[in-house]
């Protein structure tokens, strides 16, 4: 198992000169840091990748999906744009040495309406072709692409590990796997275990939290289990701590953050760490 702190923890965007914030993730004793590629151009993988050697620390890339990087758009050129964003991440992914690319890069987040089943079958259509484009870059680059499920609040496409499996199927297999977030099944899936074992060797990523997205022990869920699901599969990637810091006001509002979680970051990202350790290395 690999432990990792997200960006989003305590910066956005991330930027080249977040120095320290991969040195205190070092320091905390996270293996690695789950870069956020919010704005391109925010940090350089490169110079990130020289400051993370340097300290000893692991650079992996996850997509961030706004308004203009939608794969289902009707809007060709919207479309076109999600596919050059996501095979920028993919070329980050490739510098920093990230076995993937992960989030939800099958559409806008946020968005979440009810069409209609020919409407659907249309958005899915478009994503299935856009993301076959994406899928044979990836896949000549040797990198994975981790789908993450999202709430029903976030969005209408991809929800649950059968979702995924459904469109991954459509895609064709290929780089194609998941990203587990422990909010969104919490919301979304019957059963942690379930949704670990079926998701099986395509789980690529994880991020892990409370149920409210605070400090991963301090909730409601049942950690023995999920433990024993992600042992059960054989499961040695990465589990990524990831929540939002209340005090940057977009990123606040996009993910619904009204109040703090947890006493700091600090907190959640050090405690964190210290309960996934014990629960997961038993
Ligand atoms: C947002 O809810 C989330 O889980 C992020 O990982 C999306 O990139
Ligand atoms: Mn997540």
């Amino acid at each position: 198992m690999e432990y990792g702190i997200s960006s989003y923890v305590w910066v956005s965007p991330f930027r080249n000169s977040d120095e320290a914030i991969l040195q205190k993730a070092k320091d905390f004793g996270f293996d690695m840091f789950e870069a956020a590629v919010e704005t391109v151009g925010s940090f350089d993988p490169h110079v990130v990748k020289d400051i993370a050697d340097k300290i000893g620390i692991k650079v992996y890339i996850c997509g961030c999906f706004g308004a203009t990087r939608d794969p289902g758009s009707e809007n060709p050129e919207i479309r076109k744009e999600a596919i050059a964003y996501l095979k920028t991440c993919i070329d980050y992914a490739v510098v920093t040495g990230s076995p993937y690319v992960s989030g939800p890069m099958y559409a806008t987040s946020g968005v979440a309406m009810l069409r209609t089943p020919d409407e659907k079958e249309a958005m899915m259509k478009r994503i299935v072709e856009s993301l076959k484009d994406v899928g044979e870059y990836a896949e000549k680059r040797g990198v994975k692409l981790a789908i993450e499920p999202l709430n029903r609040y976030e969005t209408d496409v991809v929800n649950t590990v059968d979702d995924g499996l459904a469109l991954i199927e459509r895609i064709g297999g290929g780089p194609f796997g998941f990203l587990l977030d422990m909010f969104h099944m919490s919301i979304e899936e019957k059963s942690f275990v379930k949704a670990i074992e079926k998701a099986g060797d395509r789980l690529y990523d994880f991020h892990a939290c409370a149920n409210d997205r605070g400090t991963p022990g301090e909730d409601h869920f049942d950690w023995v289990s999920v433990a024993g699901a992600l042992k059960k599969i054989g499961y040695k990637g990465p589990v990524v701590i990831e929540s939002f810091t209340s005090g940057i006001k977009e990123i606040a509002k996009s993910a619904s953050l009204w109040h703090p979680v947890a006493p700091s970051m600090d907190y959640l990202a050090s405690n964190g760490l210290k309960f996934l350790k014990g629960i997961l290395e038993k």
